[in-house]
């Protein structure tokens, strides 16, 4: 890792605290951080793997920023950014970059306009609500104009997973399209395989004996705007919404190995390399070598165990313990797609859902679910609620369809608003008629995180709540989480046997790492997509993504269960 590297992430953890309005002296140290190590003429990397050299000495780093820097180095990622980010809008980082944009404005955008991306303050720019801030001169205003409309392609924000998926299917199958038939194998590694919430690229690995025919077929893809290097086996193109598309080609004898290096994590990738230097082998992107002999590298599981490992799930390579278990022989069995037998949140056109109820029904039954959850919103939803009466009449239409229908369930539920107050939308007497109750926030969000956790509290307290849905309100990939005790609600949802979402949709909420804090609570879980029409039903393997990331097997999900248990395992079944 290069010192500009190191430098440049100093300084976001500087810009993040001041966005997030952070102690001012923390501020200056990081920037003061960033500067040393900026101008620092060795690799402060070689610093740090040197025991000897404390970096305290160097001036401005004390002991806080120096652990920081250490863990940076070995891992890849700053834990303060880490934290700061999961914190507030990722889009604001891009704000950032565009010329004539630091943090205070950035955050004067945020508080007074809600611009949360590039492409808020664009439309900022365009409806001249920035002009009527006070302060922009023209001169100014016509800065970030330019950098908004120059800069935007450049400084392309990370992409979700869903979006990022519609473009690799399109790639994959465009190259496998093409080159003759003589691709071998074809397969989209980096974040995009590790499941990651958002992507910064996609890095696309080919197994084939004519590269330049794939290559030159790749600068040939239609959404191509830009070939930012090519060379014999690799290239980079940038498409017309400015995604950054990476290709390597290689030899059948190394597709493991190049997809081994390039799914990464970068420290996950760190770490193995010193297992095999422990062992005397070399690891790269073409195999592992005993001196110059190459002895594995055909595929991902013959390349971890020449390193005595097994084989590690793409969602589990984050460094985070995962290597370990594997030397071990003692990693999780992750839930897969295949173990969810129900999807238990969706809507139909009796609230803001666009197909009707048979049609989401048949397109549940076509997916082979055993089980579904219609829960169409309650009356507080403007708009798309439904009122009691309302409801009642769509279980009766529920009950009706379950008698005509073999090896399908169709469950009485209602997704129902935890209100402002704190009180539920729906009374008890209601609830207790259906046979599952997801409860969710949807309004108040800039309430304290006081008054926030407490409203969930009062929701895992209902006897009637079998879940709370999305349990952080953020949506993907510009509206963060409201502000939340988590481990309270956790612990607390553990406790009385309600279940947390794990919502599919472009919410992905939870979070991975929430998820994953959750488990160690004891809590379990529910998986959903949310879906708004039936093409969404297919977001449940958003949802099993995010749950792997979080190291979940099928026993920490309620839903992979039966019918009968499902139902059993609901806390609604104790007070029958
Ligand atoms: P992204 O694209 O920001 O969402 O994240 P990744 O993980 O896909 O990162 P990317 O595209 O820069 O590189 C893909 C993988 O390739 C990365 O996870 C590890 C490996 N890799 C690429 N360049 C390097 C490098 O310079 N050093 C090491 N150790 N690994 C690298
Ligand atoms: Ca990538
Ligand atoms: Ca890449
Ligand atoms: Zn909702």
């Amino acid at each position: 890792m290069q010192n500009a590297e190191i430098a440049r992430l100093l300084g976001d953890v500087a810009d993040l605290l001041e966005i997030s309005a952070g102690n001012p002296f923390k501020v200056r140290a990081y920037r003061n951080a960033a500067r040393t190590v900026a101008d620092h003429p060795d690799p402060i990397a070689e610093l740090v793997a040197d025991r000897e050299f404390d970096l305290t000495e160097l001036p401005g780093i004390g002991d806080g920023i120096a652990k920081e820097i250490t863990a940076l180095v070995q891992t890849g990622t700053l834990p303060q950014r880490q934290q700061l980010v999961a914190t507030i809008p990722p889009g604001l980082l891009d704000l950032l970059r565009i010329p004539g944009l630091g943090p205070k404005r950035v955050k004067l955008f945020h508080d007074r306009l809600q611009v949360n991306s590039v492409a808020d303050l664009k439309d900022a720019l365009d409806q001249g609500t920035i002009a009527k801030l006070g302060g922009f001169g023209p001169k100014l205003l016509e800065k970030i104009r330019e950098g908004v409309a120059g800069g935007a392609a450049a400084a392309q924000s990370r992409i979700v997973l869903h979006e990022a998926e519609q473009y690799a299917r399109a790639i994959v199958e465009y190259l496998k399209a093409g080159a003759g038939g003589g691709i071998d194998a074809i397969d989209v590694a980096g974040s995009f395989r590790r499941r990651k919430e958002t992507i910064g690229d996609l890095d696309i690995v080919v197994s084939c004996a004519n590269a330049p025919a794939v290559i030159e077929r790749f600068s040939k893809f239609g959404d191509v705007t830009q070939v930012a290097s090519q060379g014999d086996t690799r290239s980079t193109v940038r498409l017309s919404s400015g995604l950054q598309v990476d290709l390597r080609v290689v030899e059948p004898s190394c597709f493991g190995a190049a997809m081994q290096y390039f799914t990464g994590s970068q420290a996950h990738n760190i770490e193995l390399r010193k297992i095999a230097q422990a062992k005397k082998l070399k690891l790269n992107e073409y195999g592992v070598f005993r001196g110059s002999k190459c002895i594995s590298g055909r595929t991902e599981e013959e390349v971890y165990a020449a390193l005595g490992l097994d084989w590690i799930p793409p969602e589990m390579r984050e460094n985070r313990g995962e290597i370990a278990l594997a030397k071990q022989h003692k990693l999780p069995t992750l839930v897969r797609l295949e173990d969810i037998r129900g999807d238990l949140q969706m809507h139909t056109d009796a609230s803001d859902g666009k197909a009707t109820l048979t049609e989401m029904i048949e397109a549940a039954r076509s997916l082979g679910y055993a089980y579904i959850a219609i829960t169409d919103h309650s009356p507080r939803t403007s708009m798309a609620g439904q009122s009691p009466a309302e409801i009642r009449a769509q279980w009766k239409e529920i009950d009706r369809l379950n008698k005509g229908m073999r090896g399908l369930r169709v469950l009485k539920s209602v997704e129902m608003d935890i209100l402002e107050s704190g009180k539920l939308d729906l009374p008890d007497k209601l609830l207790a008629e259906a046979d599952y109750v997801v409860a969710t926030i949807h309004y108040g969000l800039k309430q304290t995180e006081r008054q926030l956790t407490d409203r969930l509290l009062r929701a895992i307290e209902s006897p009637w709540v079998d879940a709370v849905g999305h349990p952080t309100g953020r949506i993907m990939p510009s509206r963060p989480s409201y502000p939340l005790d988590f481990d309270v609600v956790a612990k607390a949802a553990a406790q009385a046997g309600c279940l947390l979402e794990i919502n599919g949709s472009e919410r992905l909420d939870l979070p991975d790492t929430l998820a994953a804090a959750a488990k160690s609570h004891g809590v379990r879980f529910v998986l959903s997509t949310d879906a708004h029409n039936t093409r969404e039903l297919g977001f449940m393997r958003f949802a099993v993504a995010v749950a792997r990331r979080a190291w979940l097997t099928a026993v920490d999900i309620l839903n992979t269960r039966p019918l009968p248990e499902f139902l059993k395992g609901l806390r609604r079944s104790r007070n029958r």
